[in-house]
């Protein structure tokens, strides 16, 4: 019988796979990161809709590539294209977002890669969550700790506009929360600092 009052392949907690193995491979991280000389590690950006995640991201990307780098961006917008383009905006999508996320992410890291994730994350357990899937010692958190003032007239994809018109429910620092991060191991406010800066910041704790 279908059960329509739950999702149980979106809850994290029906959905537990019985009568499967896990299978180790012969190759361990220790090699891959031997083979391509770098350490890899997930570069968590948290911040509200505006506050230059994706910017900063793929400039990131970009720099980290250009000295020696294998490094790849999973990016908020894109990712709602094809992986979780079955999901919305509800609290419980979006928990299911950052799962997949992460999940992918601490792949990425298995396969050697350099990652950056540019996802509002608005839930502090969410984001407790894929730190605890991608492993405490490869997880970066960075809150983009813009003020929405400066989000709301940067206004890059029009959406605080339309939120403002009505026409967006459930919009993150407006109509659903933000929960900032406690204690993360990096703070960028993207309206003091040039987009090189809050980049050359991240670069330099990666570094550390
Ligand atoms: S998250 O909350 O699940 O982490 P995610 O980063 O994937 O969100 O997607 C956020 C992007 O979706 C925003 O940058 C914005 O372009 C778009 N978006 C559309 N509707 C909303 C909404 N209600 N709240 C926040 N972002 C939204």
């Amino acid at each position: 019988m279908v059960h329509d009052a739950v999702k149980p392949e979106l809850d994290l907690k029906l959905h537990v796979s019985t009568d499967v193995a896990w299978h180790t491979s012969k190759v361990s991280r220790a090699d891959r990161a031997a083979m391509l000389h770098q350490e890899s590690a997930t570069v968590w950006l948290t911040g509200l809709s505006g506050s230059g995640k994706s910017t900063i991201a793929f400039e990131l990307e970009r720099r980290l590539m250009a000295s020696g780098r294998l490094v790849f961006v999973l990016d908020g917008d894109n990712i709602r294209h094809g992986l979780s383009r079955d999901l919305g905006f509800s609290h419980e999508d979006r928990t299911e977002n950052i799962r997949r996320i992460a999940e992918v992410a601490k792949l990425f890291n298995d396969a050697g890669l350099l990652v950056i994730t540019a996802f509002i994350s608005p839930y502090q357990e969410d984001r407790a969550m894929a730190r605890q899937i991608i492993g405490d010692a490869h997880f970066i958190e960075t809150h983009l700790c813009t003020d929405i003032q400066v989000c709301e007239s940067r206004d890059p994809k029009g959406l605080y506009k339309k939120v403002r018109e009505g026409s967006i429910a459930e919009f993150t620092g407006i109509t659903a929360p933000y929960e900032a991060p406690v204690g993360p191991e990096l703070r960028i406010d993207t309206s003091r600092m040039t987009i090189e800066e809050s980049v050359s910041e991240i670069i330099q704790k990666l570094a550390s």
